[in-house]
């Protein structure tokens, strides 16, 4: 699908950490952009033109496109400073890209790819039942990553520091994609919990908490600001 002449777009998957970390800077930073389904594994040839590698998300402003999640929230960060979502001293800035990182890399290889990818994308794209030795192990690791926040929480207010930042961003992002299938034990750690009640009712949450993926019905506490 094209989008409109000269509107900005994002080129995304609903079930994809990685688009919804930048539809979270996007929506925080207050950039309107439209929201463009883009099934990655189909291959369209119009889509790897728009990024040879193939992956989601893809941004579209004006005439220029731009990909990989970070390198994105980061010239965001640059072109559209306000609010900040990198804290402005060095330390905090470290921490914050340490634990970006720490998501989008352990987090995902140890559980978004093993949970998600087996129960969600297995059945999107038709590869087969999923595998159990998978499905346990990304359960088992996310038990060890939720006391990992909670002891970050217990030092400090969010993630990397006193102030909400891209590290936020992208925990709560895998968090979201896996609330949505029910792989979250909200009752593990109240910090987390907390944390995640905090960040889940601000207005750039809206867009994401209103997903709909046919075949998969989120639990009702997916949406629900209360839990
Ligand atoms: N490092 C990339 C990772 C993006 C990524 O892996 N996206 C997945 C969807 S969640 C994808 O498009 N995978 C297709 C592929 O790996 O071929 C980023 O941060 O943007």
């Amino acid at each position: 699908m094209q989008p409109e002449r000269s509107t900005n777009a994002l080129y995304h998957f609903p079930l994809s950490p990685f688009s919804r970390k930048v539809r979270l800077s996007l929506a925080e930073k207050k950039i309107e952009v439209q929201l463009i389904e883009e099934k990655y594994w189909e291959k369209d040839p119009d889509f790897l033109r728009r990024n040879p590698a193939g992956k989601v998300p893809v941004l579209r402003i004006g005439s220029r496109t731009y990909s990989e999640s970070s390198a994105i929230c980061e010239y965001l960060e640059d072109t559209y400073p306000d609010p900040p979502l990198l804290p402005r001293d060095a330390e905090t800035r470290y921490e914050a890209r340490r634990l970006v990182s720490w998501f989008d890399d352990k987090f995902h290889s140890e559980v978004t790819s093993k949970l998600m990818g087996e129960r969600v994308f297995r059945k999107v794209m038709g590869t087969g039942y999923p595998d159990s030795a998978n499905v346990k192990s990304g359960a088992r690791a996310i038990k060890y990553h939720i006391d990992y926040m909670a002891w970050l929480l217990d030092q400090r207010r969010w993630l990397a520091g006193d102030t909400m930042t891209l590290a936020d961003f992208a925990a709560a992002a895998h968090l979201s994609c896996l609330d949505y299938i029910s792989d979250v034990d909200w009752n593990r750690s109240d910090a987390v919990k907390d944390w995640y009640a905090k960040i889940k009712s601000r207005p750039a949450f809206r867009s994401i908490l209103a997903d709909q993926i046919p075949g998969f019905l989120p639990p009702a506490h997916y949406a629900d600001l209360d839990f």
